[in-house]
């Protein structure tokens, strides 16, 4: 389960890396299960405000996103707004994406990439891009997301769990290889709320992108500065997934303000 050396070097190197059938066919059906179950629960208290106070209602970019306390549901965009896009802490909203924090297939490699030999949380979401419906994600990297809530954002490796099999088609995730060695690029400056987010155009070599076609089960790692993102699903078929992110021990998760320790 610990990272090899090749992983290693791969992963600085190139910013990511894959490993395939981390998780096994059984395990996938128990996470789909468990995002279905998310997706029913936030919609039914989202449509019933009396029952389930909203903290905040809010638009961004003409996007919904409905915050219960400090977890985020952004809906789907402008055609689907009866679908989630977005869940954020998953593991605060189910336990079966809780648990999954510990699992040694992530922790182990996690505590070389860190690199520190306890870790935290630092977040954790859950993507569902729909059939027909699920929208893209332009090209970004997330340090910039972080970087005001955090001093260490080079210490907040991703890995993302694949719950589908995920290919263009369904609007899998892909790269800019290498583009982590720049560290924080400039953002757009095209009028939206959220440009400041997307990575400018022309800091972004398409001519490097690495699309990342891989069966369910499969976990992605990359770095919290590589360009990243991906296209929207024309498919028929779902393109579920998790992206867990950690950091050392001792701090306190983005949304919660709670330390949640990895054990
Ligand atoms: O789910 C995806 O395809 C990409 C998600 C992403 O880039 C993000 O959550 O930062």
């Amino acid at each position: 389960m610990v990272l090899t050396d090749t992983e290693k070097t791969k992963y600085q190197r190139r910013g990511f890396f894959v490993r395939y059938g981390t998780f096994s066919e059984k395990e996938c059906a128990v996470f789909r299960e468990a995002a279905q179950r998310v997706e029913a629960q936030l919609l039914e208290k989202i449509s019933d405000a009396a029952a389930w106070p909203i903290t905040k209602d809010y638009r961004l970019d003409g996007n919904r996103f409905v915050d219960f306390n400090h977890v985020t549901v952004q809906l789907e965009h402008s055609s689907a707004q009866d679908c989630l896009r977005v869940v954020e802490p998953v593991n605060d909203v189910d336990p079966v994406f809780d648990q999954l924090l510990d699992d040694p297939r992530l922790r182990e490699p996690m505590r070389r990439l860190v690199p520190s030999q306890h870790l935290a949380l630092w977040t954790a979401k859950l993507n569902f891009k729909h059939p027909k419906v699920g929208s893209g994600f332009g090209w970004h990297q997330d340090a910039p997301y972080w970087i005001h809530d955090c001093d260490h954002v080079q210490q907040l490796p991703n890995v993302m769990v694949l719950f589908d099999d995920a290919n263009a088609g369904n609007g899998c995730f892909r790269v800019i290889d290498g583009s982590h060695k720049a560290g924080c690029l400039p953002g757009c400056e095209d009028g939206r709320q959220l440009q400041g987010f997307y990575t400018h155009p022309d800091c972004v070599d398409e001519t490097a992108q690495v699309l990342i076609d891989a069966p369910a089960g499969s976990a992605i790692f990359f770095d919290p500065h590589i360009v990243h993102g991906s296209g929207p699903n024309e498919s028929d078929n779902p393109r579920r997934a998790i992206i867990i992110t950690y950091q050392p021990a001792g701090f306190a998760a983005l949304k919660s303000g709670q330390v949640r320790e990895i054990r």
